[in-house]
């Protein structure tokens, strides 16, 4: 299968996340992609290609245009306040009783475009955050010309990115995006599967109201895990898109006997939903050696869960997601892909 991929990413480098009393380097960093790319070559996945250009128009189909805009501009925008610090980051948030009305402050900016302090600008960051939805949306093109697979390696990640915020290192949703494209190219039905350790809030939020794009997220609890405020089993849609988002929290120590029971309903309610492609967003969090998570998942699994999807025997478009485990990141990927072309 062929592989979409920006070394524009590059850019969208020395970010920080909060740590301890202060501020360290984020988990998500260069190397994932790299690593990523460097275990697809060596292992002849297949060709890797640049994103095509797409207009501000394409990213509007999912995003507000005052979002896209903001992000376009937040880091000049810090510069002219006299901000010094490397990284743009809010810290103020509207609370119950406040609201977003005309905000113009930096600061205010990126609290109100932020739902927290986890997706920092750097001055790369637009150049890389565009270059990574346009990653996704050449998947989405190459789907529709009749691709059976392709691999979208996205970085930065989107899966958290909802209409207008950035958080949980995401900012567009490249996989939302590339669902929306296939959607507006004339398919009837597309089904977004999300197997990161996280749930894919952005995802579900953008879809939620919908019953042309079925969400799926199989994820760690959370009511004990990031991004903590969405992601429950009750959460199932709501107007015409009632019954048309699953969530599958699971709880901390889940390995593969305990996942593939739930993926095997989710892919299930796929099938039943004929869709007529499917968009895996693929996060490689839910690996045992992730630094920053709690499921069980080894290597050799990732090779029988993307068999599993695989099966569905439908055109499918993989999107990189979160996974931070660098040594093990790029083997586990390809396993995963080569599972799902093997079926
Ligand atoms: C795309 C994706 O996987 N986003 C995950 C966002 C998780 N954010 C919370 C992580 C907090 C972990 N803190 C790690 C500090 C290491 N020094
Ligand atoms: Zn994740």
């Amino acid at each position: 299968m062929r592989t979409i991929y920006s070394e524009d990413h590059q850019l969208h480098d020395g970010l920080l996340e909060p740590d301890g009393d202060g501020w360290a380097p984020s988990v998500e960093c260069p190397a994932r992609a790299n690593n990523v790319v460097a275990a697809i070559l060596e292992r002849k996945l297949g060709d890797s290609i640049p994103p095509r250009s797409y207009g501000d128009d394409k990213l509007t189909t999912v995003h507000d245009p005052d979002y896209v805009n903001f992000l376009s501009l937040a880091w000049s925008e810090w510069i002219a306040a006299g901000e010094k610090g490397s990284n743009a980051k809010p810290f103020a948030f509207v609370g119950a009783g406040m609201r977003y009305a005309d905000t113009r402050n930096i600061h205010g900016r990126l609290g109100r475009y932020s739902f927290g302090s986890n997706a920092p600008l750097v001055a790369g960051s637009w150049q890389a955050i565009r270059r990574s939805a346009e990653v996704g949306l050449t998947g989405a093109d190459l789907i529709l010309e009749g691709e059976r697979f392709a691999f979208s390696a996205c970085r930065p990640p989107g899966h958290h990115a909802t209409t207008a915020q950035c958080g949980g290192y995401c900012y567009l949703n490249n996989t939302a995006l590339a669902a929306q494209s296939l959607i507006h190219a004339g398919m009837d039905r597309v089904a977004v599967l999300d197997v990161d350790y996280h749930h894919g809030n952005g995802t579900q939020s953008i879809f939620y109201e919908r019953d042309d794009v079925l969400t799926l997220s199989l994820h760690a609890d959370p009511a004990l895990e990031y991004p903590y405020f969405l992601g429950f089993k009750d959460e199932q849609g709501s107007g015409p898109g009632e019954g048309f988002n699953r969530n599958y929290p699971l709880p901390f120590g889940t390995d593969w006997k305990a996942y593939s029971e739930p993926l095997h309903d989710a892919l299930k309610h796929i099938q039943d939903f004929f869709p007529s492609a499917v968009v895996v967003a693929l996060g490689l969090d839910t690996f045992a050696g992730d630094p920053i998570s709690y499921f069980e998942i080894l290597a050799e699994d990732y090779i029988s869960m993307g068999q599993r999807i695989g099966a569905l025997n439908l055109p499918t478009l993989v999107v990189l997601e979160g996974g931070y485990a660098l040594d093990a990141i790029g083997e586990n990927t390809v396993n995963f892909l080569e599972g799902i072309e093997n079926a």
